[in-house]
């Protein structure tokens, strides 16, 4: 499959810039891109892309989405001189025109295509443009808030026509509602469009009934448009992860597009003056990487809005930190989505559960109207708990200090979450025979010494083992030490007794004083592992039933075999990732047995997505008769690989049912399990 990442920018974009007072448009500046790119720079990140350059859109191209009148209209701009220019953007709300508007819009334009093209003809996996004037507000005949050219959606139907493409997806995470691009494909079924927008109940620009959660799409379109409404300020990580993990991704793995484009804009970042929300940079690599799982990777992220100088540029760099497929960092603060979020969430879901199989046998109704002044309390002390260094007292309202204040945040911050990345990032324990399995890139260490690991081993039974399964025992906790030193990111190992060799990886955690093991096993085994304290949460997911009380740290999950669909989305998006992300564990290890019921590509899946925890620190356990598993896990991790999904249907009754009743059960101790504004106090 295609493999690189696409930076597409064209400095000339810097030209277009206000020329007179205008306290309305004034954040959307030049310095928006040169920060972008120098920051890019500091991180060293631009040697390690594949640069693809800009080019103008054609008349033809803008026209797949705007008038011919439209288009005239900025095209005569081009020789006006501030008198005319200032009149001209008045006619528009929140708008601004300089004599370069007009080139630097067909080249945001181009640039954008230019991405598509790269994606689509698989010259790169996936890609970032930087561009401005940004796109998503702006409509068949107007401009609007600062978009002149709606990027997002021309690229769309451009990838539509060029390419044929049936389903894409278009997530929209800029804090204000893309109307633009909602307008565009309101009854288009081909077009699913997510956007996430500050609300407050139609008190917040630009003030539309349709930004509501049931505004969902018209005709044919009616559920292919999915609108989640903040309706406070102070929206954070758990917030956004919450509506990722209980809304988007699960239609999104239903929709099954062939392209998804990111309506990019940071404005929902930490500090912004416009979305006074408060997502950390972090926040961003992993809602890119949720997406890197749809599409067969085809991602691209376009960029829209964000004004926060330092917060955009550091989310812009994790954004593509993501799509070079670097170790995630963890997310920080407090794993617990506010009532507010809860509200909204429910409501989306309610709204949505006519038109999509995934919630069918959900009970959601919306609610309505819960007490606004509980929830600003609420959120007034998750504000203080999202951002340890940043007092409530000090969090003002976009003033010069907040700028300032979330700058020293941001500069601390980013130097405590990002740690090196080793040179290696597999590295794997297996047998003679299932080394040439393996893709070039895996490390493999050998001839290894019992005696490293002996205060580990002591404590097992390891007498009558055959000498090459203990060889490969030592070479797991080879693998294993190599992750926790940070010398390789993830591993592999390959084991006749997968039972035995994961209690032994974990009790080596231990040992080294790993603080918190998250261990997901697949297939019927017979664990026999202690768990008395917050050191292991342990997730069974098995055929077979076990006569076992489920406890915060020891979760049995059976899941039906079903061999027709092997579905596994309602449990890893509703249960086994809020659970997970909840827990914020340090190491992960995920244990692959007999009698999976789940089929490669659900277990491919799950493995891609829990490198979103742990900074992707993974080791994977293989059982050593499932050779064709093995591979598929070893590319997953090198990252060469992205596992694909036909025919879908829904998830079985049965499976749903249990997954609804571990959810209530757990939903206390896993605050990310909640989804309704139910209160759980
Ligand atoms: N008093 C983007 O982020 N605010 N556009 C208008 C009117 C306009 C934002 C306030 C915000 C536009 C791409
Ligand atoms: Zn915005």
């Amino acid at each position: 499959m295609a493999a690189g990442t696409a930076l597409v920018y064209d400095g000339e974009m810097i030209n277009h810039k206000l020329l007179w007072e205008d306290p309305t448009c004034e954040v959307e500046v030049p310095e928006r891109l040169s920060c972008c790119y120098g920051r890019l720079q500091h991180y060293n990140l631009i040697e390690r892309c594949i640069l693809v350059s800009a080019r103008e859109g054609t008349e033809s191209e803008i026209m797949l989405i705007h008038s011919m009148d439209y288009v005239e209209v900025v095209k005569s701009t081009e020789k006006m001189e501030k008198e005319e220019l200032q009149k001209v953007s008045a006619e528009y709300d929140a708008v601004y025109f300089h004599p370069t508007t007009y080139r630097c819009a067909k080249v945001a334009v181009g640039a954008t295509l230019q991405l598509v093209d790269a994606v689509m003809s698989g010259k790169t996996r996936n890609g970032l443009t930087l561009i401005r004037p940004p796109g998503h507000h702006s409509q068949r005949n107007a401009a609007n808030g600062f978009c002149i050219f709606n990027n997002v959606a021309i690229a769309a139907k451009y990838a539509q026509r060029k390419y044929g493409l049936q389903r894409i997806l278009i997530v929209d995470w800029d804090i204000h509602h893309g109307q633009g691009i909602q307008y565009a494909f309101d009854d288009d079924p081909s077009v699913l469009y997510f956007s996430w927008h500050r609300f407050e109940h139609q008190n917040f620009w630009p003030w539309l009934s349709e930004s509501n959660y049931d505004a969902v799409g018209q005709g044919k379109g009616k559920g292919f448009t999915i609108n989640v409404p903040w309706n406070l300020v102070g929206m954070g990580n758990s917030d956004y992860l919450a509506a990722f993990l209980h809304v988007l991704l699960p239609i999104a793995f239903e929709f099954d597009p062939e392209l998804v484009l990111i309506s990019a804009g940071y404005d929902s970042g930490i500090g912004d003056p416009e979305g006074q929300m408060k997502a950390t940079p972090e926040c961003f690599s992993h809602l890119t990487h949720f997406l890197m799982n749809l599409a067969n990777g085809k991602l691209c992220a376009v960029l829209e809005g964000g004004y926060h100088l330092r917060s955009l540029s550091e989310s812009v760099c994790m954004t593509l930190k993501a799509l070079l497929g670097d170790p995630l960092s963890p997310l920080s603060g407090e794993m617990m989505p506010c009532l507010s979020a809860r509200e909204s969430i429910q409501n989306v879901r309610a709204a949505h559960k006519p038109y999509w199989k995934c919630l069918t046998y959900e009970d959601v109704t919306p609610v309505q109207d819960l007490s606004t002044i509980s929830c600003q309390a609420e959120k007034a002390e998750l504000t203080q708990t999202n951002v340890e260094l940043l007092s409530p007292q000090e969090v003002g309202k976009g003033d010069v200090n907040e700028v300032i204040k979330t700058d020293r945040f941001l500069e601390t911050h980013m130097k405590s979450i990002l740690s090196l990345k080793p040179p290696i990032k597999t590295a794997a324990a297996v047998g003679e025979s299932g080394a040439y399995l393996l893709p070039p890139t895996v490390h493999i260490p050998k001839g290894l010494d019992m005696k490293e690991f002996k205060t580990t081993i002591s404590a097992f039974d390891v007498k009558n083992m055959k000498e090459e399964a203990l060889n490969l025992l030592l070479n797991m906790l080879a693998v294993l030490n190599k992750i926790i030193k940070k010398e390789v990111i993830n591993g592999l190992a390959v084991s006749s007794t997968p039972s035995l060799s994961s209690a032994i990886a974990i009790a080596h955690c231990q040992n080294l004083k790993v603080q918190k093991v998250l261990c997901v096993f697949v297939g019927d085994m017979d664990m026999k592992i202690e768990l008395d304290d917050d050191k292991v949460l342990l997730i069974n997911i098995c055929a077979k039933h076990f006569e076992q009380v489920n406890t915060k740290h020891n979760i049995s999950l059976n899941w039906k075999e079903d061999p027709k669909t092997n579905n596994f989305f309602s449990a890893t998006f509703g249960f086994i990732l809020p659970v997970a992300y909840s827990y914020q564990p340090n190491l992960t290890i995920v244990i692959v047995g007999p009698n999976q019921n789940l089929g490669k590509n659900r277990i491919s899946l799950l493995i891609s997505l829990l490198q979103g925890l742990a900074e992707s620190q993974i080791l994977a356990v293989i059982q050593d008769t499932e050779e064709k598993i093995m591979q598929d896990i070893a590319n997953i991790l090198t990252g060469d690989f992205i596992p694909n999904f036909e025919n879908f249907a829904p998830d079985l009754q049965e499976n749903v049912e249990v997954i609804k009743e571990l959810r209530a059960q757990f939903q206390q101790e896993w605050k990310l399990l909640q989804c309704s504004a139910k209160n759980f106090k």
